[in-house]
């Protein structure tokens, strides 16, 4: 982090059990081109930043950066980079919901609608009078149904490839406990899935890379239409029942005929938490509200020492 900032104001809240840690002062100067530009800057000159707020010392490999920018467009309330522990991520469900309740924190936002720009689009986000949020996400799609992998030592496996913001590999049929007793051996499953799939050279649309791995199985609360498990970027696993991955669950279920305008989807996840999911129809594809609820957990000032042997994080 040779030119990068010396501290950064930071405010952390989780949503439904998952960190998000809003950089509101001190972050990289990303300049004012579009979000696409400006991420490239961040990954080309200040990948230490992001990892040093998200690893180790100062966060952890569960930790969802988001980076608060002037947006292009002046209809947004704010614009915003998602990172963490590996990388940058398109958008973040459960990270919008926590980016607008810091928003409403500051006295930036009052409950109503907001416009949030991102590297992939421009989300719709309501805060609603009690708090919860509900988020309007990108156009989500599945583009292949039932692909096979071949996983070493796990077998076949079948599954969808969805976008919802993220690339997706969803998966219902498999044997697997999605209990969080179990997560130390679901990390390590969806993980080798995930090497399959690269393995096999099976990816999104224009060979983009599959990153997120979604397993389903029932519900533990009979409210809730299902249960999932969701291995992000990295190793670490979604602790809310992620908010790209119910976009793309329900965008199969619309392709499938199984899910209507309307109709409600409750996803949830490994902590028994859950969103309220819903669609519009648009042609092929479906434009997903997922609501859920964020807690302010902190607000701190990371300090990045340049004598630290650690300022940039610690990468395992
Ligand atoms: O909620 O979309 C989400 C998400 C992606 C990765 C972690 N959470």
């Amino acid at each position: 982090m040779p030119t990068g900032p010396v501290t950064a104001r930071v405010i952390d809240s989780h949503t439904e059990g998952e960190p998000t840690r809003v950089v509101v002062e001190g972050g990289p100067e990303l300049g004012s081109g579009s979000f696409q530009e400006r991420l490239e800057i961040f990954r080309r000159d200040y990948d230490d930043f992001r990892a040093g707020v998200c690893c180790e010392p100062r966060g952890s490999e569960v930790v969802v950066g988001a980076m608060l920018c002037a947006p292009t467009d002046a209809s947004c309330a704010a614009g915003v980079i998602f990172f963490n522990d590996v990388g940058y991520l398109g958008m973040c469900g459960h990270g919008t919901i926590g980016v607008v309740r810091t928003l409403a924190h500051l006295g930036r936002i009052e409950p109503g609608s907001h416009r949030i720009e991102t590297p992939v689009g421009i989300v719709e986000a309501e805060l609603l009078p009690d708090g919860a949020v509900r988020v309007r996400n990108v156009e989500s799609y599945r583009y292949r149904a039932a692909v096979s992998v071949d996983v070493p030592g796990n077998g076949t496996l079948v599954g969808d490839i969805a976008w919802g913001g993220n690339w997706f590999f969803l998966i219902g049929d498999h044997s697997y406990d999605l209990s969080l007793e179990n997560r130390y051996e679901l990390v390590r499953a969806t993980h080798a899935i995930r090497q399959a799939l690269a393995q096999a050279g099976i990816t999104g649309k224009d060979g983009a890379v599959i990153d997120h791995i979604e397993l389903f199985g029932e519900p533990v609360h009979a409210e809730n239409s299902s249960r999932n498990f969701v291995l992000c970027p990295g190793a670490s696993f979604d602790r809310s029942p992620c908010g790209t991955g119910t976009s793309a669950k329900m965008a199969c279920l619309y392709a499938d005929g199984k899910l209507s305008d309307g109709d409600k989807w409750r996803q949830e996840g490994i902590l028994g938490t859950h969103f309220i999911g819903t669609i519009e129809a648009h042609g092929e594809s479906v434009l997903p509200t997922i609501e859920g609820r964020a807690w302010i957990s902190a607000e701190s000032t990371l300090i990045f020492d340049p004598s630290d042997p650690f300022r940039g994080g610690i990468g395992f």
